[in-house]
Order: C-alpha cells, then structure tokens, then sequence
C-alpha cells in the first residue's frame, strides 16, 4: 500500500479554508452590530465561524443584548447578507488561499475524490467565480442541509455521495464547531490555521502553503501509530 492509499477521499470546509472570505463575513457582522448601537470583536466572531446565518444573528443579537422578532431577524440576516455579497461582488480567483489550488490539482491529478462541505448558503454562488468547480467531485453547501455545524449532516452528505467510509475521509476545517462535526461523525480532521483555537483536530497547518498529499499521508501515518 503506498502512503497515498492512507485516506480516499477529502472533504473542504469553504470559508476560512477555500477562499478568504472569513474576513468579510466577519466586516458584514461588525457592520449590523455597529448599526445596532455595540461593538463586535474579531474574538466574539470566532463563534460565529461555521455555524448558520440565522444561528450567527442569533449570537449577534445576544452579545448586544437584543431582542428581535423573527420578522426582525429576517431582515437583519437578510441586510447583513447584502453587505456581504456587496464585498463579494468582484471575488474571483484571487481569493482562494494560498496553496489550496495546487493542492486540489495534486488530488484531482492523482484521482483522489473532493467535495465541498459548508454552512453557507453563498458557496454555491461563489465557487463558480473561483473557477474550480469543475474539480469538486460533489459540492455541499447550507441550501442541501438543514442541521449546521456541530451537526455532521453536511460531512455524512458529502461522504455517502462519494461512497466512502467516514473513517478513510479528511476534512479540512477552519472552525472548532466544524472539527467537532467531522469527530462525531469518525472522520480524520485537519485544522486550517490557529492550533490554539483549533485544539481539537487530529492535526492542524497553517495555511496548504507546502502542503500536498505525501505532507498529508506522514500525518495519518503519525495518528496511526
Ligand atoms: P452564509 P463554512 C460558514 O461557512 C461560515 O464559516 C460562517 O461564518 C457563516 O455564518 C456560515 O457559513 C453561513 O454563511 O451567510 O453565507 O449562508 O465555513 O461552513 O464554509
Ligand atoms: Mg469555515
């Protein structure tokens, strides 16, 4: 068995590990919190990293101290989506993070299977602009589930449609609530940034910058020793 045979497949978290819109869902919700009349911080927005729009709001709305009507809350989710698809709207390929794309390209060249797996609603509306969709085997996002992250419902998805085995399948995640999904539904998970934050993946890089599948496959070695 050579290394690569050590995982068959990979699922993607989208923001935070695609593409580098984390950022600004992060400016969309410090925008509605400042309308609001309070302070949002990059630290309270580290809860907000893989969960849904309405959970997010919900989250928002309790740091402020705010009640609102589900009529409210609708339109405040709906105003803060139209800020954040106004930064998006001239997103094209130079967003995706760095190393991300040779490493797709190793994956797809060597004919391991990928699919997307992300809470949000607008991962199928940008992908298309980042000009990779074409290497996704299967592409998931918040309009195909109805339970977010923690909830593993995307992942499961993800990996039925690729026909694989939780357990011979990575998922890369910049949220601690995603790697909470991954391990409860048995998957190897990689953390994309902050190990502090991200304590509970397998494994944790930086960023795909010199990552590619033999870095990947000494990993899972590690972990199964
Ligand atoms: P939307 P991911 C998640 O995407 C984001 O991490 C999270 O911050 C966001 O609230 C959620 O999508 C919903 O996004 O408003 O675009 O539907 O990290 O799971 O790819
Ligand atoms: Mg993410």
């Amino acid at each position: 068995m050579t290394k690569q045979h050590l995982f068959e497949a990979c699922i993607f978290d989208f923001d935070g590990v695609i593409v580098d819109t984390a950022g600004y869902h992060y400016m969309s919700w410090r925008k509605l919190a400042s309308q609001l009349g309070f302070e949002f911080t990059e630290e309270q927005n580290e809860e907000m990293k893989g969960i849904s729009r309405m959970d997010s709001l919900d989250v928002v709305l309790d740091i402020g101290n705010i009640t609102a009507t589900q009529e409210e809350k609708i339109k405040l989710a709906k105003q803060k989506n139209d800020w954040y698809r106004e930064y998006l709207s001239n997103v094209d390929e130079s967003a995706i993070l760095p190393g991300v794309y040779n490493f797709l390209t190793e994956l797809s060249d060597a004919n391991i299977p990928f699919a997307l797996g992300s809470a949000s609603k607008n991962a199928g509306f940008i992908i298309p602009k980042l000009g990779i969709s074409h290497l996704f085997h299967t592409i998931l996002d918040g309009n195909d589930t109805t339970r977010s992250k923690p909830d593993p419902e995307v992942f499961i998805k993800a990996a039925e449609s690729m026909k694989k085995a939780p357990s011979r399948v990575v998922v890369f995640e910049d949220s601690y609530k995603g790697l909470v999904a991954a391990q409860s539904a048995g998957f190897m998970s990689c953390g994309v940034g902050d190990p502090m934050v991200l304590a509970n993946a397998d494994f944790v890089i930086p960023t795909f910058e010199k990552f590619s599948i033999e870095v990947l496959s000494n990993q899972i070695d590690e972990l199964e020793k």
